[in-house]
């Protein structure tokens, strides 16, 4: 048998994808909409105050394309405050104008293919703000899940550690090269939803997705073993431009 990769994790995350029904919108009264408005005020009001007191994280962007217009990405300590906080959001007003297009649960997970090995790592605090990240409120977002393929031929499950590290460092060669330019998050998904990782990058400059996931493509770990899922992208909203987007 071969050796699993050791895994640590930190918060729980909740990917929820809603698309407005504008209709909807467009025909409940000035009076309904400035309550839902408010409703959802109070909720970004309240997401931003868990964020400060460092139990979780909540990053709001507007979706390109016809998949989905707003994702909600949640961090938590918990399942359970996923869910509960998954369910307030569903009795809003505001919630009521909206479908569900897509949602994905995973836990943010650190892999030890390139880690020391000294120490306890989860006493560190530079792992610890790896595992329990505050979200970047980068311009943009693009969120995709993947497996590691699983064929006769190409089974990373039946490589060697060695032979997965060699990938790996090649693999964070190339990541480490968009430094201060994308920031990753991944998130395993092994027993919590449809595909083995969720993949989620920040960054200022959307085009530096496509450069990096075509650079990724060339590489061994992704060219042989990578499947990838739906991609969405989007644009940062914070309050103002949730505000605005929801305008009449
Ligand atoms: O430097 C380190 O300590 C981390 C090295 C590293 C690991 C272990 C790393 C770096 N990744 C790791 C693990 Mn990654 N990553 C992806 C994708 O589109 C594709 O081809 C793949 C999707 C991207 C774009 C990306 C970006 N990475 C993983 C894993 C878990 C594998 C496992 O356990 O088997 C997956 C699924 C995955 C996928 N990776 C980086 C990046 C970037 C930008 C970096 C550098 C990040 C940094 O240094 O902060």
């Amino acid at each position: 048998m071969n050796e699993a990769a050791l895994t640590l994790e930190g918060w729980y995350a909740l990917h929820d994808f809603r698309s407005i029904d504008w209709s909807a919108w467009k025909a409940a009264d000035d009076e309904e909409r400035a309550g839902a408005l408010e409703e959802l005020h109070q909720f970004l009001q309240e997401w931003t105050d868990i964020e400060l007191s460092k139990k979780g994280s909540t990053a709001v962007y507007s979706i390109v394309g016809q998949k989905a217009d707003i994702l909600f990405m949640h961090l938590r300590e918990t399942l359970e405050e996923l869910n509960a906080l998954e369910n307030a959001f569903n009795k809003t007003t505001f919630a009521q104008y909206t479908t569900k297009a897509y949602s994905y649960v995973s836990i943010v997970e650190l892999s030890n293919y390139l880690a020391s090995g000294d120490g306890d790592p989860k006493a560190n605090p530079e792992i610890r703000a790896r595992l329990e990240p505050i979200l970047p409120k980068s311009n943009h977002i693009c969120f995709y899940p993947m497996n590691k393929k699983r064929d006769l031929n190409d089974n990373w499950y039946m490589l060697s550690i060695e032979e997965r590290r060699g990938m790996m460092r090649s693999h964070g060669m190339i990541g480490r090269s968009y430094a201060g330019k994308v920031k990753q998050i991944i998130t395993g998904s092994v027993g919590l939803d449809d595909w083995e990782w969720g993949v989620t990058l920040f960054a200022d400059d959307a085009l530096q997705f496509k450069k990096l996931v075509y650079e990724m493509r060339f590489d061994e770990v992704s060219a042989r073993f990578g499947e990838f899922g739906s991609f969405y992208v989007g644009n940062l909203l914070n309050e103002p431009l949730l505000e605005q987007m929801l305008k009449l």
